[in-house]
C-alpha cells in the first residue's frame, strides 16, 4: 500500500517531488490505500471501454471524429458593454441544447468557446447559460457540478450578463420547495455570477411567480417576469388567452416591480401578426418598461416573429447561434443579424463573428450524435400551431416515441396531446405542466384510448389538478390532500444547517454552500452525484468524446486536471475476462503503466 500511495500521489506523477516530499505527504502511510483523481478517471475511462458510456444513449451514433477548432482570441481584456439598437440574448448555451441536443452539452465544450463570446459578442443583451433543465442534467447524466459550471463560465466570460431560466416557485426543479429553498437558490445563483433571472410559472400562477421575482430581486438579481404565451392572439375563437389576459397579467407583473417583461413563448406559437399585436399592445401601455421576446422555430417562423416583436417595439429577442438553431431551437442568430443590418434595428454584432461561432457550435455538436435530435427528427413542423407543444418536450416526444418503436405513431401522439390539452381544460403547457399532458397523451395513444373514453378514467396527477378548472378538479381530486395557494407558503422552511451536517457526515468535509442547493433541490440525483466522483473521479476534465465513447487502443491524450496539472494517457490493452466477469485495462499514466479491474457488464 505504501508503494501504491507514492505512485498514485499527484505530486509524484508530476514530477515535482523534492527532498521534502515523504515529511509533506505523511498521508503516505496511510496504509489503506487512497484513490486519487488519476487513479479515479483511468477506472472511469476503463468502464466506458469495457461497458460503454455511463449516460443513457437515445440515438445509435457515436461521437463525430473531428474536433472542433477554437477561433482564436486576443491578448486583453474582452471589450465592455453593449450598444446596439436592437439587444439579443443568445440561448446557445442553454435552450438550444435544451431543445436539440437533450441538455446533454457539458462545461467542457462551453468553457472552450467562452472567451471567443467574451471577445467577440459584448453587444449581447445576455447569453442564457444555467437554469431550466440544465441544473439536473448536468449532475444527473453529466456527472458534473452545474454550479461549477457558472463559476468557470463567469470566468471566463465576465463581460456579458448571464441570464437563467427559474421555474417560479419550482426554482430549476419539478416540484415545490419551501420559500426559503428558493430565497437561498437565488442568493447563491448570484453569488456564483448569475445576473438576470427569467422568472415564469407553468400555469402563469401569478402568486408562484411573484415568490421567484421576490427571491431573485433580494438577491441582488435583475428580475425578469416571464408570461407564457400560449393560443393565438390574433385568431378571435382563441378566447381563453386573449390579448386582455396577457395585458393584465403584465399589469400586476409591472405593479410587482418585475425590472423586464418578458413574453416566453416556449412552443413558439407567436406568429408575426400576434407579435405585432401583443408586443404593440404590450409597448403602449408600458412605455418605459423593457421587453424581451423568447420562442422556438419549430413550424420555421421564428424569425420572421422576432422581427415583428422588433419592429413593435421589444428591446430584446433571443436567438441561438445558426449552427444550433432552428426546428425546436431559437431561431437563427446569423438571420437576424443579417436581416437587421442596416437598419433601424441593428443589432452591433458582427455577422463573421457569427460565422465562426457557428463552426464551432456545428463540429461540437457532432461529438453529441448520440442525443441530436436530427438522428429522426428532419424537420420542424407546423403542426406545433395546433397541438402547441414546448420546443424541448417536442424533441423529446420525438425521441420516445421513436425509441418505443412508434416512430410511425408521432402523428398519432401529438393529436393526443392536442385531444389531452383539451381535456385538462387548455392549459398553458410549460415544464411541468407539458410534462402532465405529455404523459397523458401517451397514455392515451398506448391504451389506444380517445379523450371521450379517457374522461373515464380516474388516475391523473393530483399536483396538476390543484390548479385546474372546476368541475374537473374535484371530481377528479374527490378525497385526495389537496393544497389551497401557494404549496411552498404552508411547507416548513428548509433546514440548511440541518442539511449541510447531514451531508458532511455522509460525504466528508469539501461539502460547498453549493453542493447544500444542489442536495435541497435534487436530494437524490446529487447523492448518485456525488457517490459517481468518489468513484469515477473529476470526469468533467475529459473530452466530450472520451466522457462518452472511452479510448481507442493505442489513443493517447491528455487531460488537464487543474491549471498546468496535465495527465498524460495513452489506453494500452483490455484484458480477458476473468472468472469473477471482469477484466484488467491497461494504461500508460505519465510514462508509468497502470490497470483497473473492470467489472464487465455487457
Ligand atoms: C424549462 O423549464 O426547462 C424550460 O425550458 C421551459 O420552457
Ligand atoms: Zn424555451
Amino acid at each position: 500500500p505504501f508503494l501504491q500511495n507514492v505512485l498514485s500521489n499527484d505530486q509524484f506523477l508530476y514530477g515535482t517531488v523534492d527532498t521534502q516530499f515523504i515529511d509533506e505527504n505523511q498521508d503516505l502511510f496511510n496504509l489503506k490505500p487512497v484513490q486519487n483523481r488519476a487513479q479515479k478517471l483511468l477506472h472511469y475511462l476503463g468502464h466506458v471501454m469495457v461497458n460503454g458510456p455511463t449516460t443513457p444513449i437515445p440515438v445509435k451514433a457515436k461521437p463525430s471524429s473531428i474536433d472542433p477548432v477554437i477561433p482564436p482570441v486576443p491578448l486583453g481584456d474582452p471589450p465592455i458593454g453593449f450598444g446596439a439598437c436592437l439587444l439579443l440574448m443568445d440561448t446557445t448555451f442553454r435552450d438550444a441544447h435544451q431543445s436539440l441536443l437533450a441538455t446533454r452539452v457539458r462545461t467542457h465544450d462551453l468553457k472552450n468557446i467562452a472567451p471567443y463570446v467574451a471577445h467577440n459578442f459584448s453587444n449581447l443583451f445576455s447569453v442564457e447559460n444555467w437554469g431550466g433543465a440544465t441544473f439536473d442534467v448536468a449532475m444527473r447524466f453529466l456527472c458534473e457540478c452545474p454550479w461549477r459550471r457558472l463559476q468557470e463560465l463567469r470566468a471566463l466570460l465576465p463581460n456579458v450578463p448571464f441570464q437563467m431560466l427559474l421555474r417560479g416557485a419550482n426554482a430549476v426543479g419539478y416540484t415545490n420547495y419551501p420559500d426559503n429553498a428558493v430565497f437561498k437558490f437565488c442568493e447563491v445563483a448570484q453569488e456564483n455570477g448569475m445576473d438576470i433571472f427569467r422568472v415564469f410559472d407553468s400555469l402563469n400562477y401569478l402568486p408562484n411567480m411573484i415568490l421567484g421575482m421576490e427571491a431573485a430581486g433580494a438577491a441582488g438579481g435583475v428580475v425578469e417576469a416571464a408570461i407564457s404565451y400560449t393560443g393565438d392572439v390574433s385568431d378571435p375563437m382563441r378566447q381563453k388567452y386573449s390579448l386582455q389576459y396577457y395585458l393584465d397579467l403584465a399589469n400586476e407583473l409591472v405593479k410587482a416591480g418585475t425590472h423586464i417583461l418578458a413574453i416566453k413563448d416556449m412552443a413558439g406559437l407567436l406568429k408575426p401578426e400576434a407579435s405585432r399585436l401583443l408586443i404593440g399592445a404590450l409597448r403602449d401601455r408600458f412605455p418605459d418598461m423593457p421587453i424581451h421576446v423568447h420562442t422556438h422555430d419549430t413550424a420555421g417562423a421564428g424569425v420572421a416573429a422576432m422581427l415583428a416583436c422588433a419592429e413593435a417595439g421589444a428591446d430584446i429577442v433571443d436567438v441561438a447561434v445558426d449552427s444550433m438553431a432552428g426546428m425546436t431551437s431559437q431561431p437563427s442568430m446569423g438571420a437576424i443579424v443579417a436581416c437587421t443590418k442596416g437598419t433601424k434595428l441593428n443589432t452591433g454584432i458582427s455577422l463573421e463573428q457569427v460565422f465562426d461561432y457557428s463552426e464551432y457550435w456545428e463540429v461540437t455538436r457532432g461529438l453529441y450524435a448520440p442525443f441530436d435530435c436530427t438522428a429522426t427528427m428532419k424537420s420542424g413542423n407546423a403542426d406545433v400551431y395546433q397541438n402547441e407543444i414546448p420546443g424541448g418536450q417536442y424533441t423529446n416526444l420525438h425521441f420516445q416515441a421513436h425509441s418505443m418503436g412508434l416512430g410511425h405513431k408521432f402523428k398519432e401522439v401529438k393529436k393526443a396531446y392536442t385531444e389531452a390539452n383539451k381535456l385538462l381544460g387548455d392549459l398553458i403547457k410549460v415544464t411541468p405542466s407539458s410534462k402532465i399532458v405529455g404523459d397523458l397523451a401517451q397514455f392515451m395513444v398506448q391504451n389506444s384510448l380517445t379523450r371521450a373514453e379517457w374522461s373515464s378514467c380516474k388516475a391523473t396527477s393530483a399536483s396538476l389538478m390543484a390548479a385546474s378548472p372546476e368541475p374537473f378538479r374535484s371530481k377528479v381530486l374527490k378525497s385526495l390532500p389537496r393544497v389551497e395557494g401557494r404549496p411552498g407558503a404552508s411547507l416548513p422552511p428548509m433546514d440548511f444547517k440541518a442539511l449541510e451536517k447531514q451531508l458532511r457526515e455522509t460525504h466528508g468535509d469539501d461539502i460547498t454552500p453549493e453542493d447544500v442547493i444542489s442536495a435541497a433541490m435534487y436530494p437524490k440525483v446529487f447523492q448518485e452525484f456525488k457517490e459517481f466522483g468518489t468513484t469515477f473521479g473529476p470526469v468533467d476534465c475529459l473530452n466530450t468524446r472520451l466522457f462518452l465513447d472511452g479510448p481507442k487502443i493505442a489513443e493517447e491524450f491528455e487531460v488537464e486536471l487543474e491549471r498546468g496539472k496535465i495527465l498524460h494517457i495513452k489506453a494500452l490493452a483490455l484484458g480477458d475476462l476473468n472468472k469473477a466477469g471482469q477484466r484488467e485495462v491497461f494504461f500508460e499514466l505519465n510514462g508509468q503503466l497502470r490497470s483497473v479491474l473492470v467489472k464487465d457488464t455487457v
